[in-house]
């Protein structure tokens, strides 16, 4: 068996963290782990559907998810949340209400290519002036000063990758 924990990820728009987080969770669901993934996209189109990208609506964003990852690791689940969270008191804000268990994992890629990669064209859209308030562009993102895990997500595999997390999860949880 294991216990429960919650592997908050954060980085930039287009850093790879619901790629990551989605190939990380085969694996440690393949090697017996109850684990899911709380991501961005998933809770705006749901509970966070309320939601902007305002300050305060990123706030109260990173509160719900860290609220739901909480619910669920008590009940012994592994949760991989992959919010951009952009703000350092966000995310300790997340640390606070999980408790026992949270660790911060940094998706690490320069600016340069995760606008480079831009899959929805959403950096497009914010250079062009047609969206506001882009994490990256014109909404800050603080670096991660002291993360549990930090992935690098220029260089190496996806399968690397997340071969890495799914590694270090199961180190933490398996304990
Ligand atoms: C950042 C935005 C914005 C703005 C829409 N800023 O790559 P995506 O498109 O699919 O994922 C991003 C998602 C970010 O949601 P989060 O809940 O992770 O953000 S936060 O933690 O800051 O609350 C992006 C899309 O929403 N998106 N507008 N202005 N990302």
């Amino acid at each position: 068996g294991h216990h429960g924990g919650v592997f908050w990820m954060t980085g930039l728009p287009g850093a790879g963290k619901s790629t990551i987080a989605r190939a990380a969770e085969s694996r440690l669901f393949a090697q017996g782990i109850d684990v899911s993934v709380l991501d961005g996209d998933t809770l705006r189109a749901g509970l966070c559907a309320d939601l902007g990208f305002s300050e305060a609506d990123r706030t109260e964003n990173v509160r719900r998810a860290a609220a739901v990852a909480r619910i669920l690791a008590e009940t012994g689940q592994v949760v991989l949340v992959a919010l951009i969270s952009p703000r350092a008191a966000d995310r300790d804000l997340a640390r606070q209400v999980v408790g026992e268990g949270f660790q911060e994992i940094f998706v690490d890629a320069d600016q340069a290519v995760c606008e480079s990669r831009d899959p929805k064209g959403l950096y497009a859209a914010a250079r062009a002036g047609r969206i506001t308030g882009f994490t990256g562009i014109d909404a800050p993102y603080d670096v991660p000063e002291n993360p549990d895990l930090r992935l690098a997500t220029g260089q190496g595999s996806v399968a690397e990758t997340a071969d890495r997390l799914a590694a270090h999860v199961a180190g933490t949880v398996l304990l």
